[in-house]
């Protein structure tokens, strides 16, 4: 194992220098941290994201929150950012993006610029689907668990101009989905044709969906637990965060009311849940297995007992323990430092 390991850091050395052109900083070296004597070794993961924390046109800040929970967390190593568009167009999710890895003095993980809602054709090349490729054809197979917390449209326009990856990928986590039949969410239906293009490949799949995600939320409690980390990334906006609380406190009844599981008060960290399932799949219990489909721009998910096809099967885990959720979550976004300070 600590051989592979080595090979792994090999790749990751040799694609730091091979792709310098995805939005890594100017003037920083590349540092990469030596995992080689860790035991377990970490997962290498891939995160497709559409990050806007810090931008005003941003719908959301849980995907800014899932790549600092990475970021603190030994178990996984970023091999690189996608980004794409979704909470934010995608000029303001890659700046965010570049801005929240500057923070955290990380400039030395590449941050890719993919798709937007008007620039999303499959078989148009972007710098993301590009080092979705590249990255995956560098490092050894099924290395890499690629895990996308936003549209899909990166993802599959990389394996459209490129299918030989489906057999690189280790494994994918997706955050997206309802598995009430007819309803909408933002991941999934935002790009059907990408959406149905990813579920049909023969990739193992893991889909965090809204049911599974909305049984945790982060209220005034934890945010008064960033508080009292003045030096770290997350602490500067913890008046956005304190403005999510109070609105998702009104909006989670309004849209989730009837959930049974909903966790009252506070907001949904929708993707941080997911990268919860990367990190500490212990934390998830009651897997299901589905498949899925998108037709006609909605999701069609039934239980399926065939575990030898993969192709539209997916893996849903149900249910989540909240409270050791939030306590691992916070404590590692609160972990991250913000430069200088
Ligand atoms: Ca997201």
């Amino acid at each position: 194992m600590r051989a592979m390991g080595r090979v792994l850091l090999a790749c990751v050395l040799i694609l730091s220098i091979m792709l310098p052109s995805c939005g890594q900083q100017d003037g920083e070296s590349v540092a990469v941290q030596d995992n080689s004597h860790d035991d377990p070794i970490p997962s290498y993961i891939l995160i497709d994201t559409d990050t806007a924390l810090s931008v005003p046109t941003g719908l959301d800040v849980d995907d800014d929150l899932a790549v600092l929970f990475a970021l603190d967390s030994s178990e996984v190593h970023i091999v690189g950012l996608t980004v794409t568009y979704g909470n934010a167009p995608i000029p303001d999710t890659y700046w965010d993006a570049l801005h929240l890895m500057s923070m955290a003095g990380r400039g030395d993980i590449p941050v890719c610029k993919g798709a937007g809602w008007l620039s999303r054709e499959l078989n148009e090349p972007t710098e993301a689907s590009r080092f979705l490729i590249d990255t995956l054809l560098s490092f050894p197979a099924k290395a890499i668990t690629v895990v996308c917390l936003g549209p899909l449209s990166n993802l599959a326009a990389a394996l459209r101009q490129h299918p030989g990856i489906e057999e690189r990928i280790q494994r994918l986590v997706l955050m997206g989905g309802n598995l009430r039949n007819g309803l909408v969410d933002l991941n999934f239906s935002a790009h059907p044709e990408a959406t149905e293009h990813v579920l049909g490949t023969r990739i193992p799949k893991y889909v965090i969906p809204t049911e599974t995600c909305i049984q945790t939320s982060f209220r005034r409690e934890e945010l008064q637990l960033v508080g009292e980390h003045p030096a770290s990334v997350i602490y500067a906006f913890l008046p956005r965060l304190t403005l999510f609380v109070s609105v998702w406190g009104i909006l989670g009844d309004l849209l989730y009311g009837s959930y049974p599981d909903r966790a009252p008060g506070g907001f949904f960290p929708w993707d941080v849940v997911a990268m919860a399932y990367v990190v500490a799949p212990h934390l998830f219990s009651r897997e299901q297995y589905m498949t899925m489909h998108m037709r006609e721009a909605t999701l069609f998910s039934e239980s399926t007992s065939d575990l030898l096809d993969h192709v539209h099967r997916v893996t849903v885990p149900c249910k989540i323990d909240t409270d050791a959720f939030r306590r691992l979550a916070l404590s590692r976004i609160c972990g991250v430092r913000r430069v200088g300070q």
